[in-house]
Protein backbone atom coordinates (compact mmCIF):
# COMPACT_ATOMS: atom_id res chain seq x y z
CA UNK A 1 0.00 0.00 0.00
CA UNK A 2 1.16 3.42 -1.15
CA UNK A 3 1.55 5.84 1.67
CA UNK A 4 -0.33 9.39 0.93
CA UNK A 5 3.03 11.48 0.56
CA UNK A 6 3.72 8.65 -2.19
CA UNK A 7 0.21 8.79 -3.57
CA UNK A 8 0.78 12.64 -4.14
CA UNK A 9 4.35 12.70 -4.85
CA UNK A 10 2.44 10.39 -7.83
CA UNK A 11 0.60 12.70 -8.58
CA UNK A 12 2.70 15.13 -9.41
CA UNK A 13 5.41 13.15 -11.24
CA UNK A 14 2.17 11.82 -13.55
CA UNK A 15 1.45 16.20 -14.38
CA UNK A 16 4.72 16.11 -15.05
CA UNK A 17 5.46 13.69 -17.61
CA UNK A 18 2.02 15.00 -19.20
CA UNK A 19 3.48 18.57 -19.03
CA UNK A 20 6.73 18.22 -20.23
CA UNK A 21 5.72 15.90 -23.23
CA UNK A 22 6.81 16.89 -26.35
CA UNK A 23 5.00 17.98 -29.38
CA UNK A 24 5.21 16.79 -32.65
CA UNK A 25 4.12 18.18 -36.07
CA UNK A 26 1.42 15.99 -37.88
CA UNK A 27 2.53 15.20 -41.63
CA UNK A 28 -0.39 16.87 -43.72
CA UNK A 29 0.17 17.93 -47.45
CA UNK A 30 -2.42 20.98 -47.46
CA UNK A 31 0.68 23.44 -47.83
CA UNK A 32 -1.41 25.88 -45.58
CA UNK A 33 -0.54 24.93 -42.40
CA UNK A 34 0.43 22.21 -40.34
CA UNK A 35 -1.25 20.66 -37.33
CA UNK A 36 0.33 19.35 -33.88
CA UNK A 37 0.42 15.81 -32.78
CA UNK A 38 -1.12 16.60 -29.31
CA UNK A 39 -3.42 19.16 -27.80
CA UNK A 40 -1.34 21.43 -26.07
CA UNK A 41 -4.04 21.82 -22.87
CA UNK A 42 -6.34 19.55 -21.51
CA UNK A 43 -8.44 19.64 -18.05
CA UNK A 44 -5.66 17.10 -16.89
CA UNK A 45 -3.58 19.84 -17.76
CA UNK A 46 -5.00 22.31 -14.53
CA UNK A 47 -2.62 22.15 -11.58
CA UNK A 48 -3.09 19.26 -9.19
CA UNK A 49 -2.91 22.15 -6.41
CA UNK A 50 -6.15 23.26 -7.80
CA UNK A 51 -8.23 20.09 -8.00
CA UNK A 52 -7.04 17.90 -5.05
CA UNK A 53 -6.71 18.98 -1.40
CA UNK A 54 -3.44 17.93 -0.05
CA UNK A 55 -3.80 17.27 3.19
CA UNK A 56 -4.32 13.96 4.49
CA UNK A 57 -6.78 14.95 7.76
CA UNK A 58 -9.35 16.81 4.98
CA UNK A 59 -8.65 13.99 2.12
CA UNK A 60 -7.46 10.93 3.34
CA UNK A 61 -8.77 9.31 -0.19
CA UNK A 62 -6.79 11.83 -2.15
CA UNK A 63 -10.04 12.71 -4.15
CA UNK A 64 -10.45 15.53 -6.77
CA UNK A 65 -12.12 18.08 -4.41
CA UNK A 66 -12.86 20.39 -7.28
CA UNK A 67 -13.15 19.15 -10.67
CA UNK A 68 -11.96 20.84 -13.93
CA UNK A 69 -13.76 20.06 -17.16
CA UNK A 70 -12.26 21.71 -20.32
CA UNK A 71 -9.70 23.65 -20.92
CA UNK A 72 -10.98 25.93 -24.23
CA UNK A 73 -11.14 29.08 -25.92
CA UNK A 74 -8.16 30.96 -25.38
CA UNK A 75 -6.57 34.32 -25.82
CA UNK A 76 -2.75 34.08 -26.94
CA UNK A 77 -0.18 36.95 -26.12
CA UNK A 78 3.45 36.95 -26.71
CA UNK A 79 4.90 37.84 -23.46
CA UNK A 80 8.59 38.43 -21.89
CA UNK A 81 9.60 35.84 -24.89
CA UNK A 82 6.68 33.39 -23.39
CA UNK A 83 3.63 32.27 -25.59
CA UNK A 84 1.11 32.98 -22.94
CA UNK A 85 -2.45 31.58 -23.39
CA UNK A 86 -5.11 33.43 -21.51
CA UNK A 87 -6.96 29.91 -21.27
CA UNK A 88 -11.21 29.31 -20.81
CA UNK A 89 -11.05 26.63 -18.29
CA UNK A 90 -14.19 25.53 -17.07
CA UNK A 91 -14.73 23.51 -14.35
CA UNK A 92 -17.09 20.93 -13.33
CA UNK A 93 -19.70 23.00 -11.90
CA UNK A 94 -20.05 24.79 -15.41
CA UNK A 95 -18.88 27.92 -14.71
CA UNK A 96 -15.74 29.19 -16.68
CA UNK A 97 -13.18 31.13 -15.52
CA UNK A 98 -9.81 32.99 -16.93
CA UNK A 99 -6.26 31.55 -16.41
CA UNK A 100 -2.70 31.73 -17.66
CA UNK A 101 -0.86 29.20 -19.04
CA UNK A 102 2.81 29.87 -20.65
CA UNK A 103 5.13 27.95 -23.03
CA UNK A 104 9.26 28.55 -24.16
CA UNK A 105 8.22 27.76 -27.47
CA UNK A 106 4.77 27.67 -28.17
CA UNK A 107 4.04 24.07 -28.98
CA UNK A 108 4.66 22.39 -25.27
CA UNK A 109 5.06 22.78 -22.39
CA UNK A 110 2.27 24.57 -21.45
CA UNK A 111 1.84 25.51 -17.87
CA UNK A 112 -0.61 27.03 -15.41
CA UNK A 113 0.11 29.76 -13.41
CA UNK A 114 -0.89 28.59 -9.68
CA UNK A 115 -3.50 31.14 -9.41
CA UNK A 116 -6.32 31.87 -12.08
CA UNK A 117 -7.29 35.16 -13.10
CA UNK A 118 -9.15 37.42 -10.30
CA UNK A 119 -11.88 39.46 -12.85
CA UNK A 120 -13.55 42.25 -10.66
CA UNK A 121 -17.50 41.26 -11.91
CA UNK A 122 -19.40 43.77 -13.59
CA UNK A 123 -21.47 46.68 -12.25
CA UNK A 124 -24.17 44.83 -12.95
CA UNK A 125 -22.23 40.83 -12.08
CA UNK A 126 -22.55 38.35 -15.02
CA UNK A 127 -22.82 34.91 -14.27
CA UNK A 128 -20.40 33.42 -16.33
CA UNK A 129 -17.26 34.62 -18.77
CA UNK A 130 -15.59 33.20 -21.35
CA UNK A 131 -13.80 33.41 -24.95
CA UNK A 132 -11.23 36.74 -24.08
CA UNK A 133 -9.28 38.36 -26.93
CA UNK A 134 -6.36 40.05 -25.94
CA UNK A 135 -5.09 42.97 -27.52
CA UNK A 136 -1.79 45.41 -26.69
CA UNK A 137 -3.06 48.22 -28.28
CA UNK A 138 -1.06 50.87 -29.17
CA UNK A 139 -1.99 52.88 -26.14
CA UNK A 140 0.21 51.07 -23.90
CA UNK A 141 -3.00 48.53 -22.49
CA UNK A 142 -3.20 45.09 -22.81
CA UNK A 143 -7.16 44.84 -23.52
CA UNK A 144 -9.11 41.67 -22.48
CA UNK A 145 -12.45 41.14 -23.76
CA UNK A 146 -14.95 39.08 -23.60
CA UNK A 147 -18.38 37.43 -22.98
CA UNK A 148 -20.34 38.42 -19.83
CA UNK A 149 -23.18 36.31 -19.74
CA UNK A 150 -26.46 37.04 -17.15
CA UNK A 151 -29.74 35.06 -17.03
CA UNK A 152 -31.85 36.75 -19.11
CA UNK A 153 -34.21 39.20 -16.86
CA UNK A 154 -36.83 38.68 -19.11
CA UNK A 155 -37.31 35.31 -19.64
CA UNK A 156 -40.78 33.31 -18.21
CA UNK A 157 -40.73 31.68 -14.84
CA UNK A 158 -38.86 28.00 -14.97
CA UNK A 159 -36.90 29.30 -18.19
CA UNK A 160 -33.51 28.51 -16.64
CA UNK A 161 -31.62 28.56 -19.93
CA UNK A 162 -31.90 31.72 -21.54
CA UNK A 163 -29.10 34.17 -21.24
CA UNK A 164 -28.30 37.37 -22.43
CA UNK A 165 -24.25 37.56 -23.80
CA UNK A 166 -22.84 41.30 -23.20
CA UNK A 167 -18.96 41.88 -24.06
CA UNK A 168 -17.37 42.31 -21.28
CA UNK A 169 -14.25 44.66 -21.13
CA UNK A 170 -10.64 44.80 -19.02
CA UNK A 171 -7.54 45.82 -19.09
CA UNK A 172 -4.30 45.04 -17.99
CA UNK A 173 -0.33 46.09 -17.08
CA UNK A 174 0.91 43.12 -16.37
CA UNK A 175 -1.77 40.39 -17.25
CA UNK A 176 -1.24 39.54 -13.39
CA UNK A 177 -3.65 42.65 -12.17
CA UNK A 178 -7.23 43.18 -14.27
CA UNK A 179 -9.35 46.45 -14.53
CA UNK A 180 -12.35 46.06 -14.77
CA UNK A 181 -13.61 48.24 -17.40
CA UNK A 182 -18.17 48.98 -17.69
CA UNK A 183 -19.15 46.37 -20.32
CA UNK A 184 -19.63 47.66 -24.11
CA UNK A 185 -23.00 49.74 -24.72
CA UNK A 186 -24.48 48.47 -27.47
CA UNK A 187 -28.47 48.33 -28.97
CA UNK A 188 -28.00 44.49 -29.41
CA UNK A 189 -26.18 41.86 -27.70
CA UNK A 190 -22.63 41.26 -28.46
CA UNK A 191 -20.18 38.03 -28.11
CA UNK A 192 -17.01 38.08 -29.90
CA UNK A 193 -16.03 41.26 -29.68
CA UNK A 194 -12.03 41.94 -30.19
CA UNK A 195 -10.66 45.31 -30.05
CA UNK A 196 -8.25 46.21 -32.87
CA UNK A 197 -4.10 47.16 -32.18
CA UNK A 198 -4.18 50.23 -33.74
CA UNK A 199 -5.88 53.37 -33.37
CA UNK A 200 -7.90 54.37 -36.46
CA UNK A 201 -8.86 58.31 -37.37
CA UNK A 202 -8.13 58.57 -33.66
CA UNK A 203 -10.56 56.62 -32.17
CA UNK A 204 -10.40 52.53 -31.03
CA UNK A 205 -11.58 50.32 -33.27
CA UNK A 206 -13.81 46.88 -32.54
CA UNK A 207 -15.06 44.25 -34.08
CA UNK A 208 -18.05 43.26 -33.24
CA UNK A 209 -21.33 40.64 -33.90
CA UNK A 210 -24.61 41.70 -33.31
CA UNK A 211 -27.24 39.26 -32.41
CA UNK A 212 -30.89 39.23 -31.80
CA UNK A 213 -30.63 36.87 -29.35
CA UNK A 214 -28.38 34.77 -27.33
CA UNK A 215 -27.91 32.33 -29.53
CA UNK A 216 -28.97 33.68 -33.18
CA UNK A 217 -27.71 36.28 -35.24
CA UNK A 218 -30.82 36.93 -36.35
CA UNK A 219 -30.98 40.07 -38.63
CA UNK A 220 -27.27 40.85 -37.40
CA UNK A 221 -25.36 40.60 -40.96
CA UNK A 222 -21.55 39.18 -39.70
CA UNK A 223 -18.88 40.66 -38.39
CA UNK A 224 -19.49 44.20 -37.71
CA UNK A 225 -17.16 47.17 -36.97
CA UNK A 226 -17.67 50.17 -34.61
CA UNK A 227 -15.65 53.19 -33.80
CA UNK A 228 -15.71 54.08 -29.89
CA UNK A 229 -13.81 57.53 -28.35
CA UNK A 230 -12.85 55.52 -24.94
CA UNK A 231 -12.75 52.27 -24.02
CA UNK A 232 -13.43 53.51 -20.56
CA UNK A 233 -16.85 53.96 -21.20
CA UNK A 234 -17.31 51.92 -24.75
CA UNK A 235 -20.50 52.86 -26.74
CA UNK A 236 -20.94 51.10 -29.91
CA UNK A 237 -22.82 54.28 -31.90
CA UNK A 238 -22.25 53.18 -35.38
CA UNK A 239 -22.00 49.51 -36.62
CA UNK A 240 -21.53 48.15 -40.07
CA UNK A 241 -21.09 44.77 -40.87
CA UNK A 242 -17.66 44.43 -42.98
CA UNK A 243 -17.87 40.31 -43.21
CA UNK A 244 -21.19 39.23 -44.22
CA UNK A 245 -22.71 36.22 -43.60
CA UNK A 246 -24.26 34.00 -47.17
CA UNK A 247 -27.01 31.25 -47.51
CA UNK A 248 -25.22 28.29 -47.79
CA UNK A 249 -21.88 28.81 -47.00
CA UNK A 250 -19.64 28.04 -44.19
CA UNK A 251 -21.13 30.92 -42.03
CA UNK A 252 -24.66 30.80 -42.67
CA UNK A 253 -25.23 30.83 -39.30
CA UNK A 254 -23.11 32.97 -37.52
CA UNK A 255 -19.91 33.64 -37.94
CA UNK A 256 -17.73 35.86 -35.35
CA UNK A 257 -14.23 37.33 -35.58
CA UNK A 258 -11.17 35.36 -33.93
CA UNK A 259 -8.28 36.97 -32.19
CA UNK A 260 -7.21 40.38 -33.37
CA UNK A 261 -6.34 40.45 -37.24
CA UNK A 262 -2.31 40.80 -37.95
CA UNK A 263 -0.75 43.39 -40.18
CA UNK A 264 0.70 42.11 -43.05
CA UNK A 265 2.31 44.21 -45.96
CA UNK A 266 -0.41 43.00 -47.96
CA UNK A 267 -3.43 43.89 -45.75
CA UNK A 268 -5.05 43.29 -42.59
CA UNK A 269 -5.35 39.05 -42.05
CA UNK A 270 -8.15 37.66 -40.12
CA UNK A 271 -8.67 34.44 -38.61
CA UNK A 272 -12.76 34.39 -37.54
CA UNK A 273 -14.93 30.90 -37.10
CA UNK A 274 -18.11 30.52 -39.28
CA UNK A 275 -21.06 28.35 -39.01
CA UNK A 276 -23.90 26.35 -40.11
CA UNK A 277 -26.33 24.75 -39.16
CA UNK A 278 -27.15 20.64 -39.79
CA UNK A 279 -29.03 17.39 -38.07
CA UNK A 280 -26.14 16.99 -35.68
CA UNK A 281 -26.34 20.52 -34.73
CA UNK A 282 -24.23 23.52 -35.25
CA UNK A 283 -20.70 22.73 -36.58
CA UNK A 284 -18.10 25.58 -35.89
CA UNK A 285 -15.17 25.79 -38.62
CA UNK A 286 -12.12 28.59 -39.32
CA UNK A 287 -11.78 30.50 -42.09
CA UNK A 288 -9.46 33.39 -43.09
CA UNK A 289 -10.06 36.92 -44.79
CA UNK A 290 -8.30 40.38 -45.75
CA UNK A 291 -8.71 43.78 -45.33
CA UNK A 292 -7.55 46.91 -46.23
CA UNK A 293 -4.00 48.39 -44.56
CA UNK A 294 -5.48 51.44 -44.75
CA UNK A 295 -8.98 50.78 -44.21
CA UNK A 296 -9.17 47.77 -41.96
CA UNK A 297 -13.34 47.74 -42.47
CA UNK A 298 -12.90 46.81 -46.15
CA UNK A 299 -13.01 43.30 -47.40
CA UNK A 300 -9.93 42.59 -49.86
CA UNK A 301 -9.79 38.96 -49.88
CA UNK A 302 -12.56 36.57 -49.19
CA UNK A 303 -10.91 32.90 -49.79
CA UNK A 304 -14.01 30.18 -50.11
CA UNK A 305 -14.69 27.93 -47.75
CA UNK A 306 -12.97 26.75 -44.33
CA UNK A 307 -9.65 27.04 -43.65
CA UNK A 308 -9.74 24.22 -40.57
CA UNK A 309 -12.83 22.14 -39.54
CA UNK A 310 -12.56 19.64 -36.82
CA UNK A 311 -10.56 16.45 -37.85
CA UNK A 312 -10.53 12.77 -35.69
CA UNK A 313 -10.18 13.11 -32.02
CA UNK A 314 -10.80 17.05 -32.82
CA UNK A 315 -14.77 16.08 -33.50
CA UNK A 316 -15.20 14.51 -30.09
CA UNK A 317 -16.29 16.75 -27.09
CA UNK A 318 -19.05 18.34 -24.80
CA UNK A 319 -20.03 20.11 -27.94
CA UNK A 320 -18.97 18.08 -31.01
CA UNK A 321 -18.28 19.07 -34.60
CA UNK A 322 -17.03 22.71 -33.04
CA UNK A 323 -13.31 23.88 -33.92
CA UNK A 324 -12.59 27.94 -32.50
CA UNK A 325 -10.59 30.35 -32.07
CA UNK A 326 -9.60 33.28 -30.46
CA UNK A 327 -6.30 33.09 -30.19
CA UNK A 328 -3.06 33.42 -32.67
CA UNK A 329 0.59 34.64 -32.56
CA UNK A 330 2.77 35.83 -34.97
CA UNK A 331 6.67 35.86 -34.37
CA UNK A 332 9.16 37.98 -35.60
CA UNK A 333 10.51 35.63 -37.91
CA UNK A 334 6.97 35.47 -39.84
CA UNK A 335 5.95 31.91 -37.92
CA UNK A 336 2.00 32.27 -37.26
CA UNK A 337 1.04 29.58 -34.25
CA UNK A 338 -2.68 29.55 -34.06
CA UNK A 339 -4.35 28.24 -31.22
CA UNK A 340 -7.59 26.91 -31.56
CA UNK A 341 -10.31 24.37 -29.31
CA UNK A 342 -11.68 21.58 -30.59
CA UNK A 343 -15.07 20.54 -29.78
CA UNK A 344 -15.79 23.33 -26.49
CA UNK A 345 -12.99 20.34 -24.61
CA UNK A 346 -8.83 20.87 -25.54
CA UNK A 347 -6.73 23.41 -27.09
CA UNK A 348 -4.42 22.63 -30.21
CA UNK A 349 -2.30 24.75 -32.10
CA UNK A 350 -1.37 24.30 -35.91
CA UNK A 351 1.65 26.09 -37.62
CA UNK A 352 2.07 28.21 -40.41
CA UNK A 353 3.44 31.83 -41.69
CA UNK A 354 2.06 35.08 -42.57
CA UNK A 355 3.72 34.80 -46.09
CA UNK A 356 1.38 31.29 -46.67
CA UNK A 357 -1.95 32.81 -44.96
CA UNK A 358 -1.15 35.44 -47.20
CA UNK A 359 -0.57 33.43 -50.65
CA UNK A 360 -3.90 31.01 -49.02
CA UNK A 361 -6.27 34.60 -48.65
CA UNK A 362 -5.06 36.32 -51.93
CA UNK A 363 -5.24 33.05 -54.15
CA UNK A 364 -7.74 31.09 -53.18
CA UNK A 365 -10.56 31.25 -55.23
CA UNK A 366 -13.64 33.00 -53.51
CA UNK A 367 -17.15 31.66 -53.31
CA UNK A 368 -19.50 32.23 -56.14
CA UNK A 369 -22.51 31.04 -53.99
CA UNK A 370 -23.80 28.31 -56.22
CA UNK A 371 -22.60 24.82 -57.13
CA UNK A 372 -22.70 25.81 -60.88
CA UNK A 373 -19.97 28.25 -59.70
CA UNK A 374 -18.17 25.93 -57.57
CA UNK A 375 -17.99 24.22 -60.77
CA UNK A 376 -16.79 27.26 -63.16
CA UNK A 377 -14.14 27.62 -60.60
CA UNK A 378 -13.00 23.98 -60.47
CA UNK A 379 -12.66 23.61 -64.43
CA UNK A 380 -10.44 26.94 -64.84
CA UNK A 381 -8.13 25.69 -62.81
CA UNK A 382 -8.62 22.42 -64.73
CA UNK A 383 -7.93 23.70 -67.83
CA UNK A 384 -4.90 25.40 -66.42
CA UNK A 385 -3.65 22.72 -64.89
CA UNK A 386 -4.17 20.45 -67.89
CA UNK A 387 -1.81 22.97 -70.05
CA UNK A 388 1.06 22.61 -67.38
CA UNK A 389 0.48 18.58 -67.24
CA UNK A 390 0.80 17.87 -71.07
CA UNK A 391 3.85 20.32 -70.95
CA UNK A 392 5.48 18.35 -68.22
CA UNK A 393 4.72 15.01 -69.85
CA UNK A 394 6.40 16.44 -73.28
CA UNK A 395 9.45 17.58 -71.04
CA UNK A 396 9.19 14.19 -69.18
CA UNK A 397 9.41 12.21 -72.62
CA UNK A 398 12.12 14.46 -73.93
CA UNK A 399 14.26 13.35 -70.79
CA UNK A 400 13.29 9.90 -71.41
CA UNK A 401 14.38 9.92 -74.92
CA UNK A 402 17.46 11.60 -73.99
CA UNK A 403 18.06 9.17 -71.39
CA UNK A 404 17.71 6.57 -73.68
CA UNK A 405 20.13 7.24 -76.19
C1 LIG B 1 -21.59 28.81 -23.56
C2 LIG B 1 -20.77 29.18 -24.78
C3 LIG B 1 -21.61 29.19 -26.02
C4 LIG B 1 -22.85 30.01 -25.81
C5 LIG B 1 -23.79 29.92 -26.99
C6 LIG B 1 -22.76 29.72 -23.48
O1 LIG B 1 -23.54 29.43 -22.36
O2 LIG B 1 -20.81 28.92 -22.40
O3 LIG B 1 -19.74 28.27 -24.95
O4 LIG B 1 -20.88 29.73 -27.06
O5 LIG B 1 -23.51 29.59 -24.65
O6 LIG B 1 -24.14 28.61 -27.25
C1 LIG C 1 -20.19 29.83 -28.84
C2 LIG C 1 -18.81 30.39 -28.77
C3 LIG C 1 -17.88 29.48 -28.03
C4 LIG C 1 -18.14 28.01 -28.22
C5 LIG C 1 -19.15 27.71 -29.30
C6 LIG C 1 -19.54 26.25 -29.39
O1 LIG C 1 -21.14 30.59 -29.50
O2 LIG C 1 -18.80 31.71 -28.29
O3 LIG C 1 -17.81 29.76 -26.67
O4 LIG C 1 -16.94 27.38 -28.50
O5 LIG C 1 -20.29 28.48 -29.12
O6 LIG C 1 -20.21 25.83 -28.24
Amino acid sequence: MKTFKEKVNDLFNEQEELLTRPNRPVATNNGVYIRYENPILTAAHTPVIWRYDLNEETNPYLMERIGMNATLNSGAIKWNDKYLLVVRVEGADRKSFFAIAESPNGIDNFRFWDFPVTMPPAEDPETNVYDMRLTAHEDGWVYGIFCAERKDPNAPAGDLSSATATAGIARTRDLQTWERLPDLKSSSQQRNVVLHPEFVNGKYALYTRPQDGFIDAGSGGGIGWALVDDMTNAVVTEEKIIDSRFYHTIKEVKNGEGPHPIRTEKGWLHLAHGVRGCAAGLRYVLYLYMTDLEDPSKLIASPAGHFMAPEGEERIGDVSNVLFTNGWIADEDGTVYIYYASSDTRMHVALSSIDRLVDYCLNTPSDRLTSSGSVETLKEQIEKNKQIVSQLNKESQTTELCMNM
